[in-house]
């Protein structure tokens, strides 16, 4: 049986003139090119409505079907911010002792990396993202979900891009295997963890690497 259709409505979005556009987009980058990966977090606290702004744009990302196929775990409660660091900890240490090949070592090696993550305890908040294989209908039965990566890879950008304009620091952290974080979180198993985000101020003093962005046309070809 075939899904019944959507009615339209008239689109809402602002138009600006195009030199108002071009401002706009300067200063959008201006702030963008500011987000850094933060990996020294403050412990102080950053108020749940902020993150829930954010978390409303995240869910505003386009996605397959429209079917928002994501979840996002909020997690501030120290206890399970530690149960969650021991399971991170457990497989960051079989990576970078057992499992990563020499070339990814190497490429991670000028960033100074390693298996110790006290930030998943003392950032405020880890909101934990979780892309739903499959979704379920009113009766429990599975439905279908689409470029689910895809969808939750944009959701997630978005979600960065909204915190740091808040004034907020992240890092995207991605433990492998990340299963674990189902059990802690009592999550379904049709949701696969995507990724970590940590959530919070940065410690006092905190440096990061001196890293550059690739220019414009190193990214970019432009065919008109
Ligand atoms: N997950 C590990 C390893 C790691 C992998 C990549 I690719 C990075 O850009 C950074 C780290 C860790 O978090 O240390």
């Amino acid at each position: 049986m075939s899904e019944p259709t959507i009615d339209s409505v008239a689109l809402t979005s602002a138009a600006y003139p195009e030199q108002e556009m071009l401002q706009r987009a300067r200063d959008f980058y201006q702030l963008a090119r500011t987000r850094r990966s933060v990996r020294d977090f403050s412990d102080r606290t950053v108020p749940r409505e902020i993150i829930e702004q954010c978390l409303l744009t995240a869910g505003s990302a386009p996605s397959g079907a429209n079917r928002q196929p994501w979840h996002f775990c909020v997690v501030g409660n120290p206890e399970l911010k530690r149960e969650i660091r021991e399971g991170a900890e457990h497989e960051e240490r079989e990576f970078y002792q057992r499992r990563a090949p020499d070339d990814w070592l190497q490429a991670l090696a000028p960033l100074g990396t390693d298996d110790h993550k006290p930030f998943l305890e003392s950032a405020p908040y880890l909101i934990v993202i979780f892309a739903q294989k499959h979704g379920l209908d009113a009766q429990g039965k599975k439905t279908k979900n689409y470029y689910v990566p895809e969808s939750v890879g944009i959701a997630t950008g978005l979600l960065i891009t909204a915190l740091h304009h808040a004034g907020l620091a992240t890092l995207t952290h991605t433990p492998s295997p990340m299963k674990f974080l189902n059990t802690i979180l009592g999550r379904p198993q049709r949701e696969k963890p995507a990724m970590i985000l940590v959530v919070g101020y940065p410690a006092e003093g905190a440096t990061v690497p001196d890293i550059q962005r690739k220019t414009l046309s190193e990214i970019a070809s432009f065919l008109d």
